[in-house]
């Protein structure tokens, strides 16, 4: 039995100039490419999907950056009606244009959202498109329905009172055994910032947040999914700061394993 192989672009965006903190992210995307490619493993998701065969992958490069307002024009360039998406950030900004883009191709769907922050700040440092601020942006747009975030650890009055005035579902770390709650049954696009994992797991990110998820918490979560996911981002690795390669093996990780459930 011959089957249609399912499309996936990767689509790096190497750009970091909304970063509060410390800049390095847009280093990432060719980072995270050279780890997946490395030959330190082989190209099977844990769910037996064999990348290399089963799925078409191809790999779009690095669109070009001059400004933060290039990203969505750039992005919808590449973008199809029926093919998915892995977005490898940059920074957490680069989230807003990418759901902005894909808007015209979907008209409503869900966000899943692993993060140590809920980056809902109204603005941040005088910047609404801070790296702080997408996931206000993004539920300003009126595309997304449920917007679910999980491993947030970081909540200032003023970001729960973002979460409620946006109707956020936030499962924050401290109550993180509500995960084997959560489902999803509308389609789903997965935002993963690497400082959601524990800094342990995870120290090669520009904000160290302690006491967060540990990888196999997020995959066995991603492999219980059953609804239809559109696509993915993996966003904030920070090369410069990452020891031993470790983050970017768990972002090249954590591709795979999108490009398995995909
Ligand atoms: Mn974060």
């Amino acid at each position: 039995m011959s089957r249609i192989k399912k499309t996936i672009n990767i689509i790096g965006i190497p750009y970091d100039e909304k970063s509060s903190f410390m800049r390095g992210s847009a280093l990432a995307p060719d980072k995270i490419r050279e780890t997946f490619h490395d030959g330190s493993a082989n190209y099977f998701a844990e769910n037996g999907v064999d990348i290399q065969n089963d799925v078409e992958l191809i790999d779009k490069g690095n669109i070009t950056v001059n400004k933060y307002e290039d990203i969505k024009p750039e992005i919808a360039k590449h973008l199809s009606e029926n093919e998915k998406f892995i977005f490898l950030g940059g920074d957490h900004s680069v989230t807003y244009p990418a759901i902005d883009a894909i808007k015209e191709h979907h008209s409503s769907f869900d966000i899943l959202h692993f993060d140590a922050h809920a980056d809902l700040y109204h603005e941040f440092e005088g910047d609404r498109f801070s790296h702080a601020c997408p996931f206000a942006r993004i539920m300003e747009l009126g595309v997304v329905n449920r917007l679910v975030q999980v491993g947030i650890r970081t909540m200032t009055k003023h970001l729960r009172e973002q979460a409620d005035k946006f109707n956020v579902e936030v499962i924050e770390m401290k109550d993180i055994q509500l995960i084997s709650e959560l489902k999803f049954s509308d389609k789903l696009y997965i935002s993963i910032d690497l400082d959601g994992f524990d800094p342990a797991y995870a120290p090669g990110v520009s904000h160290h947040e302690p006491g967060g998820l540990t990888p196999r918490q997020v995959i066995n979560f991603l492999h219980k999914l059953d609804c239809e996911i559109i696509g993915a981002d993996i966003v904030e690795l920070n090369p410069i700061r990452d020891q031993s390669n470790i983050t970017a093996a768990l972002a090249a990780k954590l591709l795979r394993e999108l490009c398995g459930i995909l």
